[in-house]
């Protein structure tokens, strides 16, 4: 049943991403890259030239899963020398608890318990779940556990040398973080980490005021 999903949905994100990609180079050109780019050919060739690969900041929100009122956050995603930095702050969790979260298959929310988000991403189709920096090949997307403090607070700081912001390897732009219900076990297939409480999807980040401490 996944493979039939992915199989089918594939296409169209193709199309959305070419879309989106267009979009964006003509909207950073300057003046003089639009005006020849009404010439055609050479419009093709820019819009071609993705800037997508340039970006070096991602964010998601995180906002409840029907249900699930109080669950909040933000994941910050940034480009650095040793690969992709990943800081997490969500707040509104069971005290001293656990929850596995990942990065699922696309960036979309709109069913009220998070499942339109899909499996696990999986880009390189490893087929296997695991902890992150276990040496175990694992879904591009295992962060393993958001760990809660007693005010029901998760901070998180971990950097990922197998993923990318938008770049050939595992992009995680477009897709969308999940926040499970409970702790990430690491079994088979997804860890038994329970339903979904909170989701955000992952879009760009905005420079300005992405270096502000996360959280209150
Ligand atoms: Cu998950």
């Amino acid at each position: 049943m996944t493979r039939t999903a992915a199989a089918f949905a594939k296409p169209s994100l193709l199309g959305a991403l070419t879309a989106a990609i267009a979009t964006v180079g003509v909207h950073q050109a300057g003046t003089a890259d639009i005006d020849r780019a009404k010439g055609g050919a050479q419009h093709a060739e820019h819009a071609h030239a993705s800037p997508w690969a340039d970006l070096t900041r991602a964010v998601a929100v995180i906002r409840p899963t029907d249900g699930n009122d109080g669950v909040s956050g933000t994941i910050r995603f940034e480009r650095t020398d040793g690969g992709v930095r990943v800081t997490a702050y969500v707040e509104g969790l069971e005290p001293n608890s656990r929850h596995g979260f990942h990065v699922h298959q696309f960036g979309d929310a709109t069913k009220p318990d998070g499942t339109s988000a899909g499996g696990h991403y999986d880009p390189a189709g490893s087929g296997h779940h695991a902890k992150p920096g276990s040496g175990d090949a694992h879904h591009a997307g295992d962060f393993g556990n958001l760990e809660a403090d007693a005010d029901g607070v998760a901070r998180y700081d971990r950097t990922f040398d197998t993923l990318t912001i938008a770049g050939s390897q595992a992009p995680v732009l477009g897709r969308a973080v999940i926040i499970h219900a409970e702790e990430d076990r690491f079994d088979q297939p997804t860890g038994s980490a329970g339903a979904r409480i909170g989701i955000g999807v992952i879009g760009v980040g905005n420079p300005e005021g992405f270096d502000r401490p996360l959280g209150r």
